[in-house]
Order: C-alpha cells, then sequence, then structure tokens
C-alpha cells in the first residue's frame, strides 16, 4: 500500500524526498521489465529513431507499457497524498545504465530546464526495475536542497552524461552530505523537482533500469501556456492550461508516432532553451547493448 500517511508527506516537505517506497512486488516489476526488453527486441531498427531514444524521451506516447505502471493506483495514491487530487503526467522515460558502463547524471536540479518557474507542483517518481544500489549506480540525493531555489547550471554535453545538455549545478556539492537512494526492483523513490540528486556509474554484471514519472498539477506553471502537453491520470484538469493528450492504444503505431513526434518538438523545444543546436541533446543517451 502506498498511501502515504502524514509524517511520509511531513518528510518528503522536509527532505524533497522520499524512499523507498513498496510499489510493485518482485514479479511485478520482473514482468514490466520482461515487457520492456521485448520491445527492444521486437522494434529496434524497425522505427525512424532508435528505441533507446523513444524509451529515453516521451516513451508514454510511443508504447502502452510504461503507462499501465504510471497509472498504477498505489504510485497515484502516494503522488496524490503530495500534489493533490488532480493529476497530470508530463513525461514518462526510462533511465537505463547498461552492465558495467560509465554513464552518469551529474548533479542538477530536474526544474532547470522545464519552463515550470521552479513549482512546487511536480514531483518524479523512479521505480527499479532492477536492483538500483551504489554500485549500479543508484540515484543520490541531498536531503533539503529543493529549499533553495534554481541555481545556475552549466551545459557541458559531456559523453558519459545521461542528461540532455549533460547539465552541471555549477556550484559547490558536498559528496559527504548525499544519501544513496537504494531500491529492490518493485520500489520507488519520489523526489522534488529541486532536489539536488546525481548518480554514479554502473559498476555491476545486470543494466540499472528505472521508470520515471513526471507527475504534476494542471495549476503548475508553463512557459509554453496553452502549447505544452500532459496526460490526465486521476481528478480534472479544469484549468486546461496544457493540451490533455490520450495516447491511442497500442505499441510503436503510426498514430502513436505521429503524437510522439508533435509532443517531442514541442518539449525539445522547452528543454532546448538557449541551445543553438537542438540536436546536440541526448549525446549521453545510453545504447543498446544487451543481448
Ligand atoms: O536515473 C538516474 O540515474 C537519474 C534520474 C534523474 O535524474 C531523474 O529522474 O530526475
Amino acid at each position: 500500500m502506498a498511501q502515504l500517511n502524514e509524517a511520509q508527506v511531513e518528510q518528503y516537505r522536509r527532505d524533497g524526498y522520499l524512499c523507498p517506497i513498496e510499489i510493485l512486488s518482485a514479479e511485478e516489476a520482473a514482468e514490466h521489465r520482461a515487457a520492456l526488453e521485448g520491445l527492444e527486441r521486437d522494434y529496434d531498427g524497425k522505427l525512424a529513431r532508435p528505441v533507446s531514444e523513444y524509451l529515453r524521451t516521451s516513451t508514454f506516447l510511443a508504447t502502452d507499457v510504461p503507462v499501465r505502471v504510471a497509472r498504477d493506483p498505489r504510485i497515484l495514491d502516494a503522488v496524490e497524498a503530495i500534489l493533490g487530487p488532480d493529476v497530470l503526467m508530463w513525461s514518462c522515460e526510462y533511465f537505463i545504465k547498461e552492465a558495467r558502463t560509465d554513464k552518469i547524471v551529474t548533479w542538477h536540479q530536474d526544474l532547470t530546464y522545464w519552463g515550470m518557474d521552479g513549482t512546487d507542483h511536480e514531483v518524479t517518481a523512479w521505480v527499479a526495475l532492477s536492483p538500483a544500489t551504489v554500485a549500479s549506480g543508484c540515484m543520490k540525493f541531498v536531503p533539503g536542497s529543493h529549499h533553495q531555489a534554481i541555481v545556475p547550471h552549466e551545459d557541458t554535453f559531456a559523453e558519459d552524461n545521461m542528461l540532455s545538455r549533460g547539465q552541471e549545478i555549477a556550484v559547490e556539492v558536498d559528496e559527504a552530505d548525499a544519501i544513496a537512494a537504494e531500491l529492490r526492483p518493485g520500489q520507488m523513490s519520489l523526489h522534488h523537482g529541486r532536489l539536488f540528486h546525481a548518480s554514479g556509474p554502473n559498476t555491476t554484471d545486470d543494466r540499472r533500469i528505472g521508470l520515471v514519472i513526471r507527475y504534476i498539477r494542471p495549476d503548475t506553471p508553463s512557459t509554453r501556456e496553452g502549447r505544452d502537453y500532459a496526460m490526465l491520470m486521476r481528478g480534472a484538469d479544469r484549468l486546461r492550461a496544457r493540451i490533455n493528450i490520450l495516447p491511442p492504444p497500442g505499441d510503436f503505431t503510426p498514430a502513436k508516432l505521429a503524437l510522439y513526434e508533435e509532443v517531442w518538438a514541442a518539449h525539445t523545444e522547452v528543454l532546448a532553451a538557449g541551445l543553438e543546436n537542438a540536436n546536440e541533446m541526448y549525446q549521453g543517451t545510453v545504447e543498446l547493448e544487451h543481448g
């Protein structure tokens, strides 16, 4: 049961994160992982983009597989305890670190480039589909860092960085202040969009797979008012500040892929704001290496 109690909500507000939270059973997590890896096997090389690209951004528009989890009442109950009864999904993607890879995620605050004005009305659920440990490169959080505004970030576009712009907090982050968000398959963490977080390389023989779901309230500010997209997950969206989308069912169908491209272009415009060349984004995206 993931309905959060008052103490947990209080802890989230104080520390900017909550983990571990029991969500899926080990069997459910294994089933989800098998479905994801089935998509990789069945579709790679057959679509306009590599499957890893569809999995890394706006994945819920390309396939139903992650949406089944993103709609899971156990997750939505926890999210509702943080955001309130009206919940939209802004984005949903997989963060996959292949076995024995030096891909990392540098210290950053999620809201830096999302055009949401450093809001408190967004929360990220990170659901583990394989063991997320210090050795496999689990996330690290600096407790309480979300009480700050967005700090300056630098774009590095470093090869080993999995973030869209290789962005990195430009002020000193003391690793000694950080905690490791270790998760067993099926557990999740919740984190605030201004929380300082990062993750290290995967030194294990298994892939480290996280399903990352970004939930927002309908009144979350948007620099793209009326031209941004989100999917209603619970309650109602009376404001309609974003275009409500309901992807047609199926995996990588033509209708789905058309919607994917439309929303991808809009999100990329936000994420690439200030860049001369949006194609520089996602240089660090994982390659498909598993068999
Ligand atoms: O999966 C990771 O290592 C980092 C994910 C992350 O930065 C996020 O979910 O905001």
